[in-house]
């Protein structure tokens, strides 16, 4: 049972608000986690009253500070505090509506379909969001890229006498986030990056859902923070809003390091009841419980998501008016600052409604027919600079491996992002392939746009941001090179088989596996203009020949995702493939047409593009009437019945490749001429 100061002021009221709403919240659902929301309550109301710089009546302001619930578990914690401030809901179009974020009826409705209240707290879903959160330590680690967002907006808009940019973000998580590995790359990472904007909360209660950490977390955290950089401070008791409150002070003195206040907590359970105390963690208090811990606080232990008399009023003067003053006053300062520098203020208005600049694309260049072709790494390396010359808020960088995937921005004045050049566009994440992609993350929800790369192998070490980029609807840019068998003699740990496919199977997430040089640069053309989907961007490490599109269909048809490259009238066979395996089968439709077989030949370098057209471009593409298929592309074959159907054949990869130059893989598992031509054969006669 928490120790709580039992008095009547308005604080304690205002953080037993806090409490009760979660509690009720959590029992009205009937799961969930209430007793971390109890405990932090305190933590919570100390920084969104006292000193977060948030306006919540326009929680878009773009030079707001961030606080990030990493330990997502604990949502109705920020759901109570969206309530209790005034949130107010802004729509897609970046409009507030007018209306409050989280209602009561949406805490009452707490995990139920369609309220704005989710198990775990979803950015884009529910206003006051900064991201998702719920897969642990995944927050504490796009906090950094917030952090890092912050002083590149700062680096690249701020002038003299004009301070625009500059915010802080906080994120409070548990024991759990502090476990996970992603956020020891973050945080090492924020430390080299000195990013003194930055303050984590940890929740130190030494407990998670199998008890306590003594059976597997007994290392000794603060000590680790310090060996990362980071200064490190202690709260020993979540109930001292006045040390909780000069923690923060020391926090914001800070001027080379990232923060971590460490807060000694017990978790909440409920007050004993006469059968004594029945929750166990992460589970309701249960009925008997919620009310005796109810009385406890002094609160009508029968009545259920009550707000007493004026706290809301406290929060209104608290948060409410400062958060207004701040952002009334960054709104004429921005105001100035357009009078003064209108093409700058153009740019920050562009990038928060995710628009491009003027002349983004007149510098994405076109590749001359050429048998021996280029590496699409490296045709996107140029692409890219092309690009980013034009488009000053695209900006990435590589897991150590920018030599390999061409990410490097080459062009006067890109510089490298370190902590004394915060504005650079290229980054250096290391070798934190999970932290980068979640890296990005943080720089996407802050507006600006991010790319990041690594060998398409090592994508499953950040899968588990790629697919939060996808559930956040941000246009976050995975790049992946090395994407097949092509690796060589790196071997089966370095080339992939299933993740093209498992990247294909996250929803809304677009795998885009470009065939020539020509269709890297509409692939970087299509995705510079997306607002809401991330692209996983599959490129190879050797090199694929450049079709010469005066015989083949111009490139631009990959923003259908599929499309015909050359057919016969009337074809008797359909050959189809993605990226490296495009060139193999134009060979064997050229091979077919020569002996007279009426062929197709189709690319296809983005299947989820794909399906996204009407039936009737999807049937011009794939004739329903043609029943002879061969598909080939050196990956899993799942997935590729679809477009073959039962008669059709699938060259593909069943096994992990294996360590040898590329020509003997080629031989060793099918992806040759003969053998596409003996399927197209093999097909044509189970056909007809
Ligand atoms: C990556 C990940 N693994 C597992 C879980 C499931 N899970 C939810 S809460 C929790 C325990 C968290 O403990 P802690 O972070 O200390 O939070 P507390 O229980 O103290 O609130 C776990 C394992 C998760 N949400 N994310
Ligand atoms: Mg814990």
């Amino acid at each position: 049972m928490t120790a709580v100061v039992a008095r009547p002021d308005i604080d304690s009221l205002s953080v037993n608000t806090i409490r009760t709403l979660c509690i009720d919240a959590v029992q009205a659902a009937n799961s969930g986690h209430p007793g971390t929301p109890m405990a932090m309550a305190p933590v919570v109301y100390e920084l969104w009253q006292n000193i977060l710089r948030f306006d919540p009546s326009d929680p878009i302001w773009p030079n707001r500070d961030r606080f990030v619930l990493s330990a997502g578990h604990a949502s109705t914690l920020l759901y109570s505090i969206l309530h209790l401030t005034g949130v107010q809901a802004v729509d897609t179009k970046y409009e507030t509506v007018g209306k409050p974020s989280v209602e009561l009826d949406d805490l009452k409705k707490f995990r139920q379909l369609d309220s704005k209240c989710p198990g775990h707290p979803e950015y884009r879903w529910t206003s006051g969001i900064e991201c998702t959160t719920g897969p642990l330590g995944t927050g504490y680690a796009t906090s950094v890229g917030m952090a890092i967002a912050s002083g590149w907006l700062a680096a690249n808009y701020n002038r003299p006498g004009h301070d625009l940019f500059g915010f802080n973000v906080y994120a409070l998580g548990g024991d759990g986030c502090m476990m996970e590995g992603v956020a020891s790359e973050a945080a090492s990472l924020a430390a080299h990056l000195k990013l003194s904007n930055l303050c984590w909360i940890y929740d130190n209660n030494k407990i998670t859902i199998e008890g306590s950490t003594d059976i597997a977390f007994t290392e000794d955290v603060a000590t680790r923070f310090i060996g990362y950089g980071w200064n490190v401070t202690r709260v020993g008791d979540a109930n001292d809003l006045e040390m909780l409150g000069r923690a923060f002070a020391t926090f914001a003195n800070e001027t080379s390091r990232p923060t971590l206040i460490i807060v000694d907590s017990h978790i909440a359970y409920g007050a004993p009841t006469k059968e004594g105390t029945a929750s166990a963690h992460g589970e309701p208090l249960g009925v008997d419980e919620v009310a005796a811990t109810k009385e406890f606080y002094g609160f009508p232990p029968d009545q259920q998501f009550y707000v007493p008399e004026g706290v809301y009023e406290n929060f209104a003067d608290g948060i409410g008016a400062r958060g207004k003053a701040l952002r009334e006053s960054w709104e004429s300062a921005f105001e100035r600052y357009r009078a003064e520098f209108p093409d700058l203020a153009d740019e920050l208005d562009r990038m928060q409604r995710r628009e491009l600049p003027e002349g983004w694309d007149a510098d994405i260049p076109e590749f001359p027919a050429d048998p021996a072709g280029i590496a699409s790494r490296a045709s996107s390396g140029k692409v890219l600079n092309a690009l980013a010359k034009n488009y000053p808020w695209l900006i990435g960088g590589a897991a150590d491996l920018a030599p390999s995937t061409k990410t490097l921005l080459t062009f006067d004045g890109a510089g490298d992002l370190q902590a004394d050049n915060r504005g650079g566009r290229n980054l250096h994440f290391g070798v934190r392939e999970f932290a980068a992609a979640t890296i990005a993350n943080g720089l996407a929800v802050t507006k600006i746009r991010p790319y990041w790369s690594g060998f398409m192998i090592f994508s499953d070490f950040a899968r588990g941001a790629i697919r939060l980029s996808a559930i956040m609807e941000i246009p976050t840019i995975h790049i992946f090179t090395h994407d097949s068998i092509g690796v060589g003699e790196d071997g089966p740990t370095h080339q992939p088989v299933e993740q093209l496919l498992s990247l294909r199977a996250i929803p809304g997430l677009l795998a885009i596996r470009p065939g020539d040089a020509n269709e890297v640069a509409e692939a970087w053309r299509f995705i510079a203009q997306l607002k809401h989907e991330p692209v996983a961007l599959i490129l190879s490490r050797q090199n694929l020949p450049t079709l010469d599109r005066t015989v083949y269909a111009p490139a631009s048809g990959l923003a259908k995702g599929a499309y015909v490259l050359a057919s016969a009238d009337d074809p008797e066979v359909i050959l189809m493939a993605t990226g490296s395996e495009v060139d193999l089968v134009v060979k064997a439709y050229e091979q077919l047409t020569a002996e007279g077989v009426r062929a197709r030949v189709v690319s296809m370098p983005c299947l989820d593009l794909f399906e996204q057209q009407d039936q009737e471009y999807r049937d011009s593409v794939l004739p329903p009437t043609v029943r002879a298929r061969v598909a080939v592309e050196q990956a899993s074959t799942l997935g590729w019945h679809r477009y073959v159907g039962l008669d059709g054949v699938v060259i593909g990869m069943e096994t992990f490749g294996a360590s040898a130059p590329l020509k003997e893989l080629l031989t060793k598992f099918g992806f040759t001429p003969d053998r596409v031509l003996e399927a197209a054969r093999q097909t044509i006669a189970a056909t007809s």
